[in-house]
């Protein structure tokens, strides 16, 4: 299968180098130098609790490509650019990978193909160009963005099985994406602001933040129609926390190396749909403000 992997970043290599390892793919990976000349130089290192030494296709320019499968793990902020660049190609299906809400859609509204929602919770930690690790076995879901089965989904659900990846296809997605956000919510920013691997919060009071923020994302995807109850996130929470302990979460990646993060589609969006419905998310909006203000304060925003 010819796949398009775009956002060679921490979690874009590990799915890219875990699908390169099956021959009969064909994996195109795009994103930016160092990174794709040192892929194109001596290939693609994955180390850790998964490995791999692969060389596939790299490039910094995505438009024009043609593939069965796009898998899409930019982040949020840049879903409508990447939207805008797949448009010029030629794709099959394209498969969401991405943290935060709404990105689904804004590849489905630039797009004529079917586009696929997926979480995926693995610990994913760049190297150094050409190497990334993974520092933790998750799980990646995918289906239909609406919900319900399609044989597209459990065909890409079979490609990522024989590759080696943990994945379930899965009927609720809708409901499977405000779960991943609870997570989100609950992890990456406090493990950002307090400098922490995703295990600190299964500690103390860290635990108490993130259960709260976990909590607050549950109680606004029921206001939205999703049945997700409280007990739920917070297990889902704590489960992703003990299986990506040594993880470095990607909003903490992002403090680390002074980069925007993606505050704005996880707990941002918690507070926004929060306000709609009338719902008191005081643990989200501290913590969308925090991380805010440092974003501010190193002129990313
Ligand atoms: O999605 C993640 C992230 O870091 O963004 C988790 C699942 C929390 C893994 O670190």
């Amino acid at each position: 299968m010819q796949i398009v992997v775009f956002g060679a970043g921490s979690l874009g290599s590990l799915v890219g180098a875990a699908l390169a390892r099956e021959a009969a793919n064909e994996v195109t990976l795009v994103g930016r130098d160092p990174h794709v000349r040192t892929i194109r130089e001596t290939g693609l290192e994955l180390v850790g609790e998964l490995e791999a030494t692969v060389s596939p296709n790299a490039t910094t320019d995505g438009s024009g490509l043609e593939a069965d499968l796009a898998v899409v793990t930019v982040k949020s902020f840049d879903t409508a650019a990447a939207a805008e660049t797949l448009a010029t190609g030629s794709y099959d299906t394209v498969l969401s990978l991405q943290n935060g809400m709404g990105n689904e859609t804004t590849l489905a509204d630039a797009l004529e193909t079917t586009v696929l929602a997926g979480t995926a919770s693995y610990g994913a930690l760049f190297r150094d160009p050409g190497v990334v690790a993974c520092t933790g076995i998750g799980e990646i879901v995918l289906g239909p963005r609406e919900g319900g089965r399609s044989a597209r989904a459990d065909r890409i659900g079979d490609l990522f099985k024989a590759a080696g990846l943990e994945t379930t296809v899965a009927d609720d997605m809708p409901r499977r994406l405000w779960e991943k956000l609870a997570v989100n919510a609950g992890i990456n920013p406090v493990t950002a602001l307090s400098r922490s691997e995703n295990g600190a919060i299964l500690e103390h009071e860290a635990n108490d933040l993130a259960r709260s923020a976990a909590r607050e994302t549950a109680r606004v995807a029921r206001a939205c129609d999703v049945r997700l109850s409280n007990r739920e996130a917070v297990a889902a929470l704590e489960r992703v926390a003990s299986e990506t302990t040594a993880n470095t979460s990607s909003m903490h990646q992002d403090i680390l190396a002074t980069r925007r993060t993606e505050i704005d589609a996880i707990s941002g969006y918690v507070v926004d749909r929060g306000e709609e419905c009338a719902l008191e998310v005081s643990t989200n909006r501290l913590l969308t403000s925090l991380v805010r203000t440092w974003e501010r304060s190193h002129g990313l925003r």
